[in-house]
Order: C-alpha cells, then sequence, then structure tokens
C-alpha cells in the first residue's frame, strides 16, 4: 500500500509509470513494476491491497486495466472532474487565422488538457477575442457526447473534451 501511495500520489517516474491526466495506470505496468522489486506481482494480491485499505485510498476500472488513488496526490490530475452530458450545442472562440487548421483537423486541446468549450456565443466571444477578432465555431455537443464523447463541466461552466473532429462543429 506505501508503494502504490508513492508510485500512484507522488512519484510514478521511480517506477516508470506513466499516470494520464485523471491519475490512472495501468495495471499490468504496476504489477511489472512490483515484481521488479520482489513484490507480489500478481493481480489477486493487489485486488486484495486495494480492497483491504484503510481509506480506500485506490480504485481500480471495472474491467481491472488501470488503477488510481483516489486522493492525495501531489503530482497534477484532474480527479474533482466528473463526466456530465452537454447541452444540444457548445461555442468555441477562436479567430480567423486558426480557421483553416481548425477545419481541417477539428479543434485540438494544443497545450492544454482539453480543448475548452463555451456555453453561450458571448462567452465565446470573447475567449476568442483574447487574440484578435473573435470568430465562432458551434459545436453539435449533445452529437458527440451521444457517440461516446465524454465530456466535463468546470466549477466556472467552461466545457472540456478531447477533441472536436470537423464533422461535429460549423461556423457561426
Ligand atoms: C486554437 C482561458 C490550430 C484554439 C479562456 C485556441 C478559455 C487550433 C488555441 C481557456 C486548433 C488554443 C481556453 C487546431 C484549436 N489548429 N489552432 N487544430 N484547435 N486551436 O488558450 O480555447 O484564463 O489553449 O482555437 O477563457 O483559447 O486559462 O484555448 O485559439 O476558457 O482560465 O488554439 O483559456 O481561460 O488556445 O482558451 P488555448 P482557448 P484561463
Amino acid at each position: 500500500s506505501k508503494t502504490l501511495s508513492l508510485w500512484l500520489r507522488h512519484r510514478p517516474e521511480v517506477a516508470e509509470l506513466e499516470l494520464d491526466a485523471q491519475g490512472w495506470a495501468d495495471v499490468d505496468a504496476v504489477l511489472a513494476a512490483l515484481a521488479t522489486r520482489n513484490l507480489p506481482g500478481d493481480i489477486e494480491t493487489l485486488l486484495h491491497v486495494v480492497d483491504d485499505n484503510d481509506k480506500q485510498r485506490f480504485e481500480l476500472t471495472p474491467d481491472l486495466a488501470r488503477i488510481r488513488a483516489r486522493q492525495g496526490h501531489t503530482i497534477a490530475v484532474d480527479l474533482a472532474l466528473t463526466p456530465a452530458t452537454p447541452p444540444a450545442e457548445l461555442y468555441h472562440g477562436t479567430v480567423e487565422r486558426f480557421a483553416a487548421a481548425i477545419e481541417r483537423e477539428g479543434l485540438r486541446k494544443m497545450r492544454r488538457h482539453h480543448v475548452h468549450l463555451s456555453p453561450d456565443i458571448e462567452t465565446a466571444r470573447r475567449v476568442g477575442a483574447r487574440r484578435g477578432a473573435p470568430i465562432i465555431f458551434v459545436v453539435s455537443a449533445a452529437a458527440m457526447h451521444a457517440e461516446g464523447a465524454v465530456f466535463h463541466v468546470t466549477e466556472n461552466r467552461v466545457w472540456l473534451t478531447d477533441a472536436v473532429p470537423p464533422r461535429f462543429f460549423r461556423r457561426l
């Protein structure tokens, strides 16, 4: 349990683990790393440690493929986000110089963890206006969601998703 806490909350790199944005690590990679340290590297022991943990610090995905610490991280993970059902349409404000690339590749998260979408045109216009004369893309969020795309919404009503393919938006 202490080893898992160290790896999944603080220092995944010491076990050469990669955590995703929500803090999940590959169970197979964790088991392999345990085995190389002469700790039990079988799934049964791992399940027992997870079940038995006094504060239920860890959780596994239903398919047992991934594991994460529920909280207590010192590394950056965005655990607070829970999937949410978006409204029919969301908006993305940007500027003309990005339009051709966006229409070709879709909206990409670039340096951030997600593509950011606004709940109304006015907000999207303000986001775009940070860079120049704003242009707006209307995103068919409900259609994306219906096809399995995951959305999150922040406390301040910013909608987040991984990527928006071109077929799900149009220029306003
Ligand atoms: C563009 C602020 C080329 C995208 C705001 C945007 C927002 C592409 C820029 C939040 C592209 C990324 C986010 C593609 C997207 N090719 N350009 N395929 N896909 N872009 O700042 O949405 O102050 O990372 O249009 O209020 O402008 O940080 O994203 O222009 O909510 O809290 O690439 O940032 O909030 O820029 O802004 P950003 P954003 P905070």
